[in-house]
This record gives C-alpha cells, sequence and structure tokens, in this order.
C-alpha cells in the first residue's frame, strides 16, 4: 500500500486478534507487584499501560518498534542517501510496525501537507495572548483553537459505532501532526520575528517545512530538525506527555483535547521543559564566568552552587534510564560531524564529564548521566534559533508522531477509560502495619 491509511487498515483485525487472545488466555498473568514505594514514588517501575509504538531499555534506552536510533538512522527512508531519518519515517514505522519504502515516504510527506491547513480562527485565539505569553501557552492555545475541527468529536456525536472509532482518531491524529508546524512556527515568528506566516513549502518534507516556516534554510539545519522530530517522537507511555494524552483520550475525548493536554505536562521543567532550562543554565555559566572556556575546577564550582540554592541540574537523570541517553548520544555524533568547534558545544562536552561524578556524589540520584534536553539547545543555537523559551515547543510538535498513532491504537483496540484505583494514607498505613 502506498497510504499509510490503507495499510494500517489491514494491521488492525490482527492486532484485535492479539489483544482479544491476551485477554482471554492470560488476563490473570501478573505482570509484577505493586509497592508502596510505587504508590509513593511517582509509579516508578510499575507496567501498568500497553503502548505500541515504543520501548525504552533502562540500560539500552529507546526503541522505535524495536529498533535503535542507530538501526533507524540505517535503515529509514531519508531526504538524501545516508542522511538523517524523515519523520514521516519513524511515523510510518510507530503506526505499523514496519519500516517503509522512500515511495510510501514519499506519499506520506504529500498526505501531510495537503492537510495542513490551518483556519485562520487558530492564529487569532494565539493573538488573543500578550506576546509575552511563554511560547508553550501560545502553542497550546492554538491546537485547543484546532480542536474546532475534529473529525471524531462531530462523528462521535452523530452516533458513530465503536468498532469505527479509530478512523476519525485516524483523521484528527493525521491532521493534528500536519498543522502542527504551522502552528508552531506562527508561535515563533509573532514572538521572535517579525510576525509573519511563511507558507508551507509543496517541495519540502515534514522536517524540513517546519525549519522553513520558523525561517531556516540552511541544509543542515533541515537535516537537525528531521533528525530532532525523529528523536523526541516517542518515549514509550509512562512518560508525563504520552500518559497524559492516553489518559485524556481514553473517556473518548479527541485527539486534540488529548494532545492539549500532554503539552501542558511538557511544559513542565523536569520534562520538556528542561531543553529550554539546559541552555539557559549554559548561558548564566558563561554569563558567570564572561567565557564559554571554562575549567573543570570552575565547572564544578558553578554545578555545587546550582545544587545547593536547591536546585536540579537540568538535562542529567531520568525516571527510566540508568545509563546516558542514546537521543544524547546521537546529538552529540551530529554535532561532532558538523560543528565541532563551537564553544557551546565544548561546554556541553565538559559538562558530561564534570557533572556525573557530582551527582553521584549526592548519594540519591539514580541516574547521573545526560538525557535528550542535555543536548538538543546547543545545536539549535548553532544554527541560530536562539530563543530557549521556544525550544518546548520544538518536542512538542516532535511528540505527537508518537502519540498520534497511540491514540489511534487505543481507540483500535477498544482501550478502556482509563480509572486506577488510589489509597487514602490511612488506609496505606493500616496495610503497611498489618504487613
Ligand atoms: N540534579 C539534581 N538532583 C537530581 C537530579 C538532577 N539532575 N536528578 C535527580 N535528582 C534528585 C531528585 O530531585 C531526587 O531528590 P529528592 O529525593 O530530594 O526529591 C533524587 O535525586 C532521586 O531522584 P531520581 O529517582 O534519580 O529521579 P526521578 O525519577 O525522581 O526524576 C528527573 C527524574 C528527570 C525528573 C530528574 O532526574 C530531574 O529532575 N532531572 C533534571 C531535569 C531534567 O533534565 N528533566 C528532563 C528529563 C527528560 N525529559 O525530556 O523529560
Ligand atoms: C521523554 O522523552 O518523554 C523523556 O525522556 C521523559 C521520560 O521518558 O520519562
Amino acid at each position: 500500500n502506498l497510504d499509510l491509511y490503507s495499510e494500517l487498515k489491514e494491521l488492525i483485525p490482527e492486532y484485535q486478534e492479539r489483544v482479544k487472545k491476551l485477554k482471554i488466555n492470560y488476563g490473570k498473568v501478573e505482570l509484577g507487584n505493586i509497592t508502596v514505594d510505587m504508590v509513593l514514588g511517582g509509579m516508578r517501575g510499575m507496567t501498568a499501560l500497553l503502548w505500541l509504538g515504543s520501548a525504552v531499555d533502562p540500560e539500552e534506552g529507546i526503541r522505535f518498534r524495536g529498533m535503535t536510533i542507530p538501526d533507524c538512522q540505517k535503515s529509514l527512508p531519508a531526504a538524501k542517501p545516508g542522511g538523517e531519518p524523515l519523520p514521516e519515517s519513524i511515523l510510518w514505522l510507530l503506526l505499523t510496525g514496519k519500516i517503509p519504502s522512500k515511495e510510501q515516504v514519499d506519499s506520506l510527506s504529500q498526505e501531510l501537507r495537503s492537510r495542513a491547513t490551518v483556519p485562520d480562527y487558530v492564529f487569532k485565539a494565539i493573538d488573543a495572548l500578550p506576546v509575552s505569553a511563554h511560547p508553550m501557552t501560545q502553542f497550546t492555545t492554538g491546537v485547543m483553537a484546532l480542536q474546532v475541527q475534529s473529525e471524531f468529536q462531530k462523528q462521535h456525536q452523530s452516533g458513530l459505532a465503536k468498532a469505527r472509532y479509530w478512523e476519525p482518531t485516524y483523521e484528527d491524529s493525521m491532521n493534528l501532526i500536519a498543522r502542527l508546524p504551522a502552528v508552531a512556527a506562527y508561535v515563533y515568528r509573532r514572538i521572535f520575528k517579525d510576525g509573519k506566516i511563511i507558507p508551507l513549502d509543496e517541495s519540502l518534507d515534514y522536517g524540513a517545512n517546519y525549519a522553513h516556516m520558523l525561517g531556516f534554510d540552511d541544509p543542515q539545519m533541515l537535516e537537525f530538525m528531521r533528525l530532532y522530530i525523529t528523536i523526541h517522537s516517542d518515549h514509550e507511555g509512562g512518560n508525563v506527555s504520552s500518559h497524559t494524552a492516553h489518559l485524556v483520550s481514553s473517556p473518548l475525548a479527541d485527539p486534540y483535547l488529548a494532545f492539549a493536554a500532554a503539552l501542558n505536562g511538557l511544559a513542565g521543567p523536569l520534562h520538556g521543559l528542561a531543553n529550554q532550562e539546559v541552555l539557559r543554565w549554559i548561558r548564566s555559566i558563561v554569563a558567570e564566568f564572561g567565557t564559554p572556556h571554562i575549567s573543570t575546577e570552575e565547572l564544578k564550582d558553578y554545578i555545587h552552587k546550582t545544587l545547593s540554592s536547591g536546585q536540579v541540574v537540568p538535562g542529567y537523570g531520568h525516571g527510566v534510564l540508568r545509563k546516558t541517553d542514546p537521543r544524547y548520544t546521537c546529538q552529540r555524533e551530529f554535532a561532532l560531524k558538523h560543528l565541532p568547534d563551537d564553544p557551546l558545544f565544548q561546554l556541553v562536552s565538559k559538562l558530561k564529564e564534570v557533572v556525573p561524578p557530582i551527582l553521584l556524589q549526592l548519594g540519591k540520584v539514580k541516574n547521573p548521566w545526560p538525557n535528550v534536553d542535555a543536548h538538543s539547545g546547543v545545536l539549535l543555537n548553532y544554527y541560530g534559533l536562539t530563543e530557549e523559551n521556544y525550544y518546548t515547543v520544538l518536542f512538542g510538535v516532535s511528540r505527537s508522531i508518537g502519540v498520534g498513532p497511540q491514540l489511534i491504537w487505543d481507540r483500535a483496540l477498544g482501550m478502556p477509560l482509563e480509572r486506577p484505583k488510589s489509597i487514602t494514607l490511612e488506609k496505606l498505613e493500616d496495610l503497611c502495619k498489618k504487613a
């Protein structure tokens, strides 16, 4: 099949059968015990969600449908031979579990461009906010305004049968993914440039078009944007943004409503906003010493100062990972290839040596290694996207490519309303005393 919809339609009965068999034959199989630590510790290590697109191994990091980032770089269609994967490629892979051909990816690029028109009232809704509103607030407002065109909401109100829920979810998810770059680019240009919209270029792929609409056309920046979107797309189901989208869509809130909620979680400084915080922190180091060429001792002092003021070191640590994030590593490889002499890149490299031993000394940090956010800012900054308050919007656009497919599968597999049980403090104490 050249088109994604037909490919998916063929796959759905097979997956439905697999899930049905699991429910009937293995419903009582235990996946682990729930402990007090899990209830009081943010549900770490508790396997409680079905997520098709990707899985995170603590030691190895992300695999997208079983493929590591280097596998994706090797096997997924790119804009040019040996180039970075096209975001359309990862979207196809996440939704179907299959590596697409270049023709399939080109057809998906075309489909996304054909869905990309954003109604004028979306820009007007953003315009109602002060320019000083945070880019994530403006972006999420745009997403809420896009919801006006939800097919799911419309068809559900007209009595759509449950077996067909996935169809308008597909429409909404694809429209959402297709329209986000124009909304996100508008936010950027409104706040930081002249406010004029740069129209979509019919000859460009998804990642390149987003960069182009922001106002960047350097071919290296376009490649970086393709890589950036690909690696930020999905990180299994338990991270705050993906989990939020899954939860909010479970009572049949449409993909726009679910994704806007996800973005609000992404805007938290311990999640997606960390990329903004990293560049702000790096800039504060440079400002303190008046140069990016800082000695190891000076850096150590600065890190201790950050920690003793009660702040976290942004870009370090993770809820699941226990090694350096492979998304950090692939950005480092990109930087080594294209900007090895950039002073901020060199500072980021030095931080990777200096931060982990200090975090380890604290004795409580489970993962002292850098995560995805420790690196992205210096690359964006190098290519001229210097406004760090905008960085989480880039993460948000990318995350739609992981969330959209799962929302479609949630409806195709008839996933129920999510409603875990909670416990009172008294009951918890009572149970513990008896244990
Ligand atoms: N700097 C200082 N302290 C830290 C850090 C850090 N980078 N990472 C963890 N800790 C502390 C943490 O605050 C906690 O302290 P306390 O017991 O006093 O509350 C303790 O170490 C144990 O935390 P962990 O179990 O290691 O980490 P957890 O799973 O709770 O949290 C993060 C994970 C990612 C929230 C945490 O590592 C962090 O705050 N990192 C900095 C922010 C960041 O980079 N976030 C981006 C994550 C990736 N993303 O894009 O979402
Ligand atoms: C993500 O990409 O969502 C972050 O690494 C956070 C996570 O996985 O918990």
